[in-house]
This record gives C-alpha cells, structure tokens and sequence, in this order.
C-alpha cells in the first residue's frame, strides 16, 4: 500500500486532517484502534470556539452543525449564592461559541471520509510507525480481518491522542515534556433532561466546582469537581443530583436544576502536558497526542482543530517541494497551545475547591472571581480567551 499522508488515529484530529487534505487532492490512510460505534458515542467536548465553526463551514462539514449546534453569547459565573453573566458579545465586539457535541462533530466527519471514499481502517491492531527521518516513512498496522499491512508515506501524523504510540516514537532527548497533574477529576453525566439554563453556568463552591453544559434542547451535559481516584460505583444517581443540587443553589431565587435519567457517566482526571517540538522527522504530531489542557476552558478539542488547520497546509507544501510551513508547523502551532495551557490552567485554579488549600488562599480565589465579575477588563480578558484568538494563525485558509 501506498498513500501521501498516513493519519494514526480517527479522533477529531485525524478525521479533520484527513478531510482537510481531500480538498486539497492529497491523499491520506487513516487507521484508527476503535470501533466506529465506539468513536461516534465516546463523550467528550461540547463547546466550539468562533474560529473553529469557521473552520468547519469553509471545509463543508457544517450541515449539521448550523441545524443543531447552540449559539452561545456568554457564560454564567457563579460563586458566594450569586450568579453572574459575562456577555461575549458584548465584551469582544460580537464573537461567540457553539455548543455542538465532540460525538457529532466525529459522526459529521466519519460521514464525510465515508461519503467521499476516504480510507478509514477500524479496529486496527499493532499500529507502527518506522524510518521517521527519511522522506519515505511507514505506517504498518493489522487491519480488523488479520492481515498486516504496510503503508509507505510522504508523511506521517501522530493523531493518537494522548496514549497513543507515535509521540513515543520520539527519542526522549528529542521531546521537551511541562506538565502539572491536578488534585481532583471530573465526574460528568449526560442525563435526558431539559438544560436548567440558557448558558454554561461555571460553579465555584466549598463542596468543589460544578459544570452546568447541555448538548441539545432535550439532553443535557453536567459535572462535579471529585477527588482524583474516586471510582463511578461510588456515585450512584441520587448522590449525583443531591451534590448538584446543592452546588448550584440559588438561595431565593426559586431557581432548581431539573433532574432526569442519567445516560451516560464517567471521570476524567485533570492534566496539563504540553511536548515540544511538536514533529520529529517526517512525523508530525497534532491535538491530543501533542497536548492536553484541563476541560475547565473547553480548550481540548479547539486545539486539536486548531493544529490540523495549521498542519494540512504545511503538509501540502511539504509534498511540493517548500518545507518553510512545515518547519514553521510546530513553533506557529504551539503558541496557540501555551495560550490555552494558561487559560485553561487559570479557569481551573480559580474554581474548583484547591485540596489543602488554607483560609488565605480561599479569600485569594474569591477575590479573583469577583474582579473577574466587576472589571470590564478582567471579564473582557475571560471572553476573548474563552472565545478564541483570532489574531494567532491557524491556518484557515482551505485554498491552495
Ligand atoms: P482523540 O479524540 O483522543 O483521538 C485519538 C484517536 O486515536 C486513537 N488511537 C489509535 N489509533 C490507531 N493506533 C493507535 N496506536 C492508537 N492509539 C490511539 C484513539 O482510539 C482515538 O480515537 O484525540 P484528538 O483527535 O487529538 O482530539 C482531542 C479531543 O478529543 C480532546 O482534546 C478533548 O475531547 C478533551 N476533552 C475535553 N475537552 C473539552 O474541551 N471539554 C471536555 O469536556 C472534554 N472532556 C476530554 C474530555 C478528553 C477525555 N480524554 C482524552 C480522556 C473527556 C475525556 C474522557
Ligand atoms: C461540555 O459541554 O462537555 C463542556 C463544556 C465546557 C467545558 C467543558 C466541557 O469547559
């Protein structure tokens, strides 16, 4: 076998890249250890920045999108009893997010791969990746019915996410590693529910955070700061809507958080990583396999767009003989990833409960919150990071 580009993984990462290399002419294999079921029903992110919709109207992959994904002008803050708006709109001159569910933007672009004939391996066993620094790198992997493959490429990209094999395929002395493990994990529910609200409600509370997030009219998305090795088992449904319920409580309001059957629940443990540089050779990583932020800014699945936006071009040049892009590929990309890495690590400092944290630091944290909340330039700094910067590049320029 043969192709221009060989894609480890069919995360948003991978799939997009793929896609984004089709309108290019480029050709691409992507192989992905999953299911497609497994793929299209994993929950994760729910929240696209302004750039990130772009992206995916300019690539035609917004039908859905502009049907289904929820406009959001803002997010609530709440802290001490009260609730605060902070107005995106208002604050940055109109930018906005969409609520639109990581499952469906991966079903908008299986779909699409699908329709268009692209080549999408399921279930793949034994993934490898070999002679990195040459010009023609492989991609070798057991396809669902047993049969090894190799896959001779141009490039290579390192789609896996953050367990995945190819950033291990960097020599150690070659890869710088910051990270910071947090002292808490996110229990999060999808429950068949009405949203209690109109717009993210982010919940700072002595019990720990609290994330109010919806997925659509009817379903909605929800999540408690818990301690980091707490098991699922220890959470049955009641305990979950008794912490819920108290963590957002607005005392004299008469506002409730509606309660229904829960679908779906798991816990994420926190992280920030950041690996640089992000390509060794003719492998090049993007998204998770490069980075992960803590959720609390909705940065994740942003940045993994954001990386692919920037890296199906430097590719494309790459393959005509300029490799200026591709060199720049890991510099221009990681600017945007230590901005996120920051916002996220803030959002995540300011709200949830710090374990061990004394008197000093509880007054610190609350006090950050309210400036945020009073100062038209502390909230306008919330909203253009939370809605995305348009003045670092991301490469959304589709046309050759
Ligand atoms: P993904 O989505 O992890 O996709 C990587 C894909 O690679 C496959 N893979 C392999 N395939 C072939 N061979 C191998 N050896 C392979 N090893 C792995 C995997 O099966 C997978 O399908 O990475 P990508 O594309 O970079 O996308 C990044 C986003 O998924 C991620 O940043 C966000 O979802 C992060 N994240 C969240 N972000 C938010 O903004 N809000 C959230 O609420 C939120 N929740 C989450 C999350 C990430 C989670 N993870 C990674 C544990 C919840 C969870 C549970
Ligand atoms: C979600 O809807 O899953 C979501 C929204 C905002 C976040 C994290 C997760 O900060």
């Amino acid at each position: 076998m043969r192709t221009q580009v060989g894609i480890v993984g069919a995360g948003p990462a991978g799939l997009l890249l793929s896609h984004l290399l089709a309108l290019r002419g480029i050709d691409s294999v992507v192989v992905e250890t999953r299911s497609r079921a497994y793929c299209e029903a994993r929950q994760r992110a729910g929240v696209l920045e302004d750039g990130s919709v772009r992206l995916l109207r300019e690539a035609g992959l917004a039908d859905r999108l502009d049907r289904l994904g929820l406009e959001h002008g803002g997010i609530y803050l709440q802290f001490a009893g009260e609730r605060h708006h902070v107005d995106f709109r208002e604050l940055t001159g109109g930018r906005t997010v969409t609520v639109y569910a990581q499952t469906e933007v991966v079903k908008d672009l299986i779909a699409k791969r699908v329709a268009s004939g692209g080549a999408v391996h399921f279930d793949v066993v034994d993934t490898e990746v070999d002679h990195l620094t040459s010009d023609q790198p492989v991609l070798r992997f057991t396809g669902a019915d047993g049969t090894r493959h190799e896959v001779g490429c141009d490039a290579i990209a390192g789609c896996d996410g953050f367990h995945g094999i190819c950033r291990e395929a960097i020599p150690p002395d070659l890869l710088t590693v910051r990270e910071r493990g947090y002292p808490f994990a996110w229990l999060g529910i999808l429950a068949d529910v009405p949203p209690s609200t109109d717009e993210l409600i982010y919940a700072h509370h002595p019990n720990g955070f609290a994330l109010h997030s919806l997925r659509s009219p009817t379903v909605s998305r929800l999540y408690l700061q818990v301690g980091p090795d707490e098991s699922v088992g220890a959470w049955p449904d009641d305990r979950i809507w008794d912490e819920l319920q108290c963590r957002f409580e607005l005392p004299g309001s008469g506002w409730r958080l509606k309660q229904g059957p829960v679908l779906d629940k798991g816990i994420t443990p926190m992280r920030s990583f950041v690996g640089a540089p992000m390509r060794y050779g003719r492998l090049f990583l993007a998204g998770d396999a490069a980075h992960i932020v803590p959720p609390t800014g909705a940065k994740g699945l942003n940045l993994a767009m954001a990386d692919v936006a920037v890296l199906a071009p430097a590719l494309d040049a790459l393959l005509h003989g300029d490799a200026r892009p591709a060199d720049d590929y890991s510099a221009t990309c990681l600017r945007r990833v230590w901005r996120s890495t920051h916002f996220s690590w803030w959002m995540t400092s300011m709200l949830h409960r710090i374990p061990g944290a004394d008197d000093m630091e509880a007054e610190l944290q609350l006090s950050q919150l309210r400036y945020v909340v009073a100062s038209r330039a502390a909230a306008t700094s919330l909203a253009e990071n939370y809605t995305g910067y348009p003045e670092l590049p991301a490469g959304t320029n589709l046309a050759r």
